[in-house]
């Protein structure tokens, strides 16, 4: 066991002031910033909105998009007010149509009847961005299905301009999302066929990676579909990663499901998970879909899934065919926001003394307080040590051990990282005791919480 080296304001003249040495991989500085934004919207919008598809052929007719109402503001404020601190914008989808008018195709808003063809979906929406506060995205498919080389060197080529132009003409970009989806049936140019391509090698992502670091030094790369990003997926887009959650993989192989969910203890890299999910079933709008806006209640679980468990969450507002935000979703989001403001509203830790116990770090409280939800943070700028912890409350004289109601395993808890949440049926305690039972290195826990969720009720 290891005495755990508190670096908390409330401990601020009893803690050890020597910073200790780092340990392991490290976050590099765009990692550390980008894991500190929590959340952050996806926003799918492209023809594929005016076909009712979520995988555009290649063909589809470019007369379709033009919106009535397209308002880039109305997703920026919705999406601020849901507490999204930035915006991944699906530029180019795998159909291949551009959301600006790129230079180096026909297939985008240039030939729509939008704007008479001057419109610039991209342009738009960085400026909203900019003006709200708000960071800036590209999700840049690899994978298009319209154009006539795919498959071949010349697209990899077409597929770096095209990257270019968005890291050139948009100002900051703080990620860069290319999606593993890659290679199938399409229309690549009227030929109408399938292609494949080997995703090891067909993109030389190094070199694509040089021009992002040089156009955007302060992006993440996320990357599922060949080298090794700065990100990476969680392996589901169902909105949840591993209790257990490493920021670590190994720095080259494959990448099979348990080490994109759980990440890998002793991997060489540092290479955090980003848990994407959409508030609907689907990542495009589609009408029928409108009664099945994810419920506060799952929202909340996705939010313990993610941020709680050492991830980002990047959840997805799809644009409706007038080219807003549908109300139900804007609803949903804002109702969110709030009820985590709610729940985090008051850290009934500040009102405790801490004591060092042997291992054990406790709080104690001049009379018993109620609570359902602990938060730790690591501070991960030294590395990810902690292994596993315990949490027990002291309830009418007696240690009651706290047990993650949202686990799917029976693992006791484990890591912790950017920040761990653990939610459990509401106890009155006079203490609550906090053991850092295995560890990689002497902890270094910048943060503890603990609060009391009020019952969800759903709008
Ligand atoms: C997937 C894509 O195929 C979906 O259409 C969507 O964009 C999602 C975020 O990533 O791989």
């Amino acid at each position: 066991m290891h005495k755990p080296l508190l670096l908390l304001p409330l401990l601020l003249l009893t803690a050890c002031t020597i910073r200790p040495e780092p340990y392991g991989p490290l976050p590099s500085e765009n990692q550390l910033e980008w894991q500190d934004l929590e959340m952050y919207a996806f926003i799918h919008y492209s023809l594929n909105t005016y076909t009712d598809q979520e995988w555009g052929f290649g063909n589809e007719d470019l007369s379709l998009f033009n919106p009535e109402d397209l308002d880039c503001r109305q997703w920026v404020k919705v999406c601020k007010q849901a507490g999204m601190k930035g915006i991944i914008f699906t530029a180019k989808h795998h159909s291949g149509f551009c959301m600006w008018p790129s230079a180096y195709t026909e297939y985008s808003v240039k030939n729509t009847p939008w704007k008479d063809g001057k419109g610039d979906v991209v342009r738009e929406l960085a400026d909203a961005c900019r003006e709200e506060g708000l960071k800036f995205a590209v999700y840049l498919s690899p994978w298009d299905r319209n154009h006539a080389e795919y498959g071949r060197p010349e697209y990899v080529t077409y597929f770096r301009n095209q990257l270019k132009e968005l890291l050139t003409n948009y100002g900051d970009i703080f990620e860069v999302w290319f999606d593993g989806a890659n290679g199938g049936d399409g229309w690549y140019g009227g030929a109408n066929e399938t292609r494949r391509i080997d995703r090891t090698s067909y993109y030389h992502w190094p070199e694509t990676y040089r021009m992002v670091r040089e156009l955007q030094p302060h992006a993440v790369i996320w990357n599922d579909g060949g080298d090794r990003g700065d990100l990476r997926w969680v392996g589901t887009e169902a909105g949840n990663v591993g209790e257990t959650n490493w920021s670590l993989m190994p720095s080259t192989g494959d990448t099979p499901y348990p080490m994109l969910h759980y990440g890998v203890e002793d991997g060489d890299v540092w290479c955090p998970g980003e848990t994407n999910t959409s508030i609907r079933p689907g990542w495009f709008y589609h009408e029928a879909e409108n009664e099945h806006v994810k419920s506060l209640s799952k929202l909340m679980d996705t939010y313990y899934k993610s941020v709680g468990r050492n991830s980002t969450l990047l959840l997805n507002f799809p644009v409706a065919p007038n080219g807003r935000i549908h109300p139900t979703d804007s609803l949903r989001g804002i109702a969110f926001k709030k009820m985590i403001d709610e729940v985090f509203k008051e850290n009934l830790a500040d009102k405790a003394r801490v004591k060092q116990e042997g291992d054990a770090t406790i709080l104690i409280f001049r009379k018993p307080v109620s609570f359902n939800r602990f938060l730790a943070e690591e501070d991960i700028a030294l590395g990810q040590r902690v292994k596993q912890f315990t949490l027990e409350a002291l309830v009418n004289g007696e240690w009651v051990p706290l047990k993650d109601q949202l686990a799917e395993s029976g693992d006791g808890l484990t890591t912790i990282g950017h920040r761990r949440i653990i939610c459990f049926p509401t106890v009155t305690a006079s203490r609550l005791r906090f053991t850092v039972t295995d560890t990689k290195a002497e902890p270094v826990i910048k943060e503890l919480g603990i609060y009391l969720a009020p019952e969800l009720k759903e709008p």
